[in-house]
C-alpha cells in the first residue's frame, strides 16, 4: 500500500515519466540538473530498498562533483561508507527509467527478490548536498519520496562527498570508526593531524593556500579550522562568494589544463592546493621562486609520498606487511617507475575507475590508490591496524620504534579510509611534508614527470573501441593498437592509449613521451587514427 501510494504520487508529479534513458555509473546519476527531478524523487525509495537489504544505513549525495554548475547528479553510498555495490547499479538504472506504469512493477520485482517484506528493519538514510544552487529543490523532492515511504532520514546540510562517506561507515560500525556527525568527523580528523603535528618541531605554522573551487570545501575547511586553526594556516580562497563553480578553478581545471586557477592570489615558493566541487579530488601546485614557472603535484605525486612515508615507518618497525599502490594507465609513467624501482613497492594497474582501484586496494594489507585526477586515499586492513596496535603495545621497544608506530596509527585515523578525501589528503601531505622538513620543491624532486597530453576525440560511436589490459591495449577496432605501436615507437620513452571514456561521449587519448613537444605530436598523431 506505501509503494502503491509512492507509485501514484510519482505519476502525479512526472506525468511523462523519466525524461531520458539514466544508466547509474562510476559518477552516480549526473545530467543537467532540470532533467534530475523524477530521478531525485525515486531516489528515496532506491536509497530505502538497498538499506533494507543490507540492514543498514545508506548515504545520498547530491552532486555532480566537478562538473559545471547547471550539473548536478545523486550517488549513494552503500553501508560499509563505500560506493553503491555493482548488482545493486543496476537495480538504481531500473527504477530510474521505469515508465510510470512499469515502475510498481520494478519496485515489486525488487522486493521479492531480496525478500524485503520479510525484513523488520526501518532503516535511517544519510543525506548530504554540496552547494549547487538546484541542490535544494532537489534535496526537497527526495525528502517527499522518503516521507511518503516512511522511511527515516538524517539531513546533514552542505556537506563534502567524502564526510557523507565517513558519516555512513561511522553510523554502521556503531561509532568504531567515529561519531557519526560532521563534528564527529573534525573530531577524529584533528586530533590524529595534531598527535602528529607534535612530533614535529618547527619555529612557524604551515600555511597552504585553497583553492576551493567555489564548492562545498570552503566552507568544511573554515569549520576544520576551528579544531586545528592553532597549529596550521589554511587560507580559503574560491570560496563560493563571487566565483562560479568549478569555472577556470578546481583540481580538475588545474590538473587538466596545468595551470593556475583564478581567483588566487600568486606568490612564488607559496603552497596552493586545489579541491574539485566535492572536495574528493586534490592536487597541489606552486609557482617556483626563481622564473615562476608552474608545477603540478597531482595524484600520482600524492600517492607516492605517501608509500614513501609508510614505508620508512614499517621499515623502522621491521613490520612486513603486504603493501601496493593501485593505478590506472593515466598514471606518468615516472611515478611508476619511481614507486616500483625506488621505493621498491608493487604497483598494480586497474582499470580507470575509482570502484576498480578501491576493490584493487582491499586485497592487501595497505593498498594506496590515487588516479592521477588526485581521487585516492589508502586502506590499511584490520590484520595491517591490528598487527601495528599489538607491536606498539610491547614493552621492550626503544623510544623511537614506539613513536614511529604511534605516528603509523595516527596517519590511519587521520585517513578517511572510505574513499578519496580532498581535506585528509591535504592534512596526510602537510604532515608528510613536516615530519620531512619538505618544501614543495623537495617532493617536487622526488621524480620528474613525463610530459604528457591528453586529448578528447569526438566520434560517432565510442563503443567500438575495446581495451584489454586494463585499457592500456587496444582490441578493437582490428589494426588500431599496431598503428598506436608503430607511432609509439617514433618517440622516446612514448607511451600512449586510447579508451572510451566512461562519463563523456568521447574517446580520451593519452601520450607521454620524453619531451613536451614529442608527447603532443603523439597524442595528435593517435587521435587522428581513431577517428
Ligand atoms: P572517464 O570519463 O571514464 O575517463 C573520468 C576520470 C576518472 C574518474 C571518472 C569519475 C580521467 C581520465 N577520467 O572518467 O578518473 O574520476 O571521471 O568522475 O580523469
Ligand atoms: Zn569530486
Amino acid at each position: 500500500a506505501i509503494i502503491e501510494g509512492f507509485v501514484t504520487e510519482d505519476r502525479a508529479r512526472f506525468p511523462n515519466g523519466p525524461p531520458k534513458k539514466f544508466s547509474y555509473g562510476t559518477a552516480g546519476f549526473r545530467e543537467r540538473a532540470n532533467l534530475l527531478e523524477c530521478v531525485l524523487f525515486r531516489a528515496s525509495v532506491i536509497a530505502g530498498l538497498r538499506s533494507r537489504a543490507a540492514r543498514g544505513s545508506i548515504g545520498i549525495v547530491i552532486t555532480a562533483s566537478h562538473n559545471p554548475v547547471e550539473d548536478n547528479g545523486v550517488k549513494f553510498v552503500d553501508t560499509r561508507g563505500e560506493m553503491l555495490i555493482p548488482e545493486w547499479e543496476s537495480v538504481a538504472s531500473e527504477i530510474a527509467n521505469a515508465t510510470n506504469s512499469d515502475l510498481k512493477e520494478v519496485i515489486m520485482s525488487t522486493v521479492n527478490k531480496y525478500s524485503l517484506n520479510d525484513i523488520n528493519y526501518n532503516p535511517v538514510i544519510q543525506i548530504a548536498r554540496d552547494t549547487r544552487p538546484s541542490s535544494d529543490g532537489l534535496l526537497a523532492l527526495l525528502k517527499d519520496g522518503l516521507q511518503l515511504l516512511g522511511v527515516r532520514y538524517t539531513d546533514h546540510g552542505l556537506l563534502t562527498t567524502p564526510q557523507l562517506h565517513f558519516i555512513v561507515k561511522s553510523h554502521n560500525s556503531q561509532c568504531s570508526y567515529g561519531q557519526p556527525t560532521p563534528l564527529g568527523y573534525y573530531q577524529k580528523l584533528s586530533k590524529a593531524f595534531r598527535s602528529l603535528m607534535s612530533q614535529v618541531v618547527s619555529d612557524s605554522k604551515p600555511v597552504m593556500k585553497l583553492d576551493a573551487a567555489n564548492g562545498v570545501g570552503a566552507g568544511r575547511v573554515i569549520e576544520l579550522l576551528e579544531h586545528i586553526g592553532d597549529i596550521m594556516n589554511i587560507e580559503v580562497y574560491n570560496d563560493g562568494t563571487n566565483g562560479e563553480l568549478n569555472y577556470m578553478c578546481g583540481a580538475d581545471f588545474v590538473k587538466a589544463s596545468q595551470v593556475a586557477p583564478n581567483g588566487v592570489p600568486i606568490v612564488p615558493g607559496g603552497c596552493y592546493v586545489s579541491f574539485d566541487g566535492d572536495a574528493d579530488r586534490i592536487v597541489f601546485w606552486y609557482c617556483s621562486k626563481d622564473g615562476g614557472k608552474f608545477v603540478l603535484l597531482d595524484g600520482d605525486r600524492i600517492a607516492s609520498l605517501m608509500a614513501m612515508f609508510i614505508k620508512d615507518h614499517l621499515l623502522t618497525l621491521s613490520l612486513k606487511l603486504n603493501m601496493s599502490v593501485i593505478q590506472t594507465a593515466y598514471a606518468n609513467g615516472s611515478s611508476t617507475t619511481y614507486i616500483q624501482e625506488t621505493l621498491d613497492i608493487p604497483v598494480t594497474f586497474t582499470e580507470t575507475g575509482v570502484k576498480y582501484l578501491q576493490r584493487k586496494a582491499q586485497e592487501f594489507d595497505i593498498g594506496i590508490f590515487f588516479e592521477a585526477n588526485g581521487h585516492g586515499t589508502v586502506l590499511y586492513s584490520d590484520t595491517a591496524v591490528e598487527r601495528i596496535k599489538a607491536f606498539v603495545h610491547n614493552e621492550k621497544l626503544s623510544d623511537d620504534v614506539r613513536s614511529s608506530g604511534k605516528a603509523l596509527l595516527d596517519l590511519i585515523d587521520l585517513t578517511n579510509q572510505t574513499t578519496g578525501d580532498s581535506i585528509s589528503d591535504m592534512l596526510i601531505v602537510q604532515v608528510i611534508l613536516s615530519h620531512k622538513k619538505w618544501s614543495f620543491d623537495d617532493w617536487a624532486n622526488l621524480y620528474t614527470d613525463l610530459p604528457n597530453e591528453q586529448i578528447k576525440v569526438k566520434v560517432k560511436d565510442r563503443q567500438v573501441i575495446k581495451t584489454a589490459d586494463e585499457e592500456r591495449k587496444c582490441v578493437k577496432p582490428d589494426g588500431l593498437q599496431d598503428l598506436i605501436d608503430k607511432l609509439v615507437n617514433t618517440v622516446s620513452k612514448g607511451r600512449s592509449f586510447v579508451r572510451p571514456s566512461g562519463t563523456e561521449d568521447i574517446v580520451r587519448v593519452y601520450a607521454e613521451a620524453e619531451t613536451k613537444e614529442e608527447a603532443h605530436s603523439l597524442g595528435i598523431a593517435v587521435a587522428q587514427s581513431v577517428f
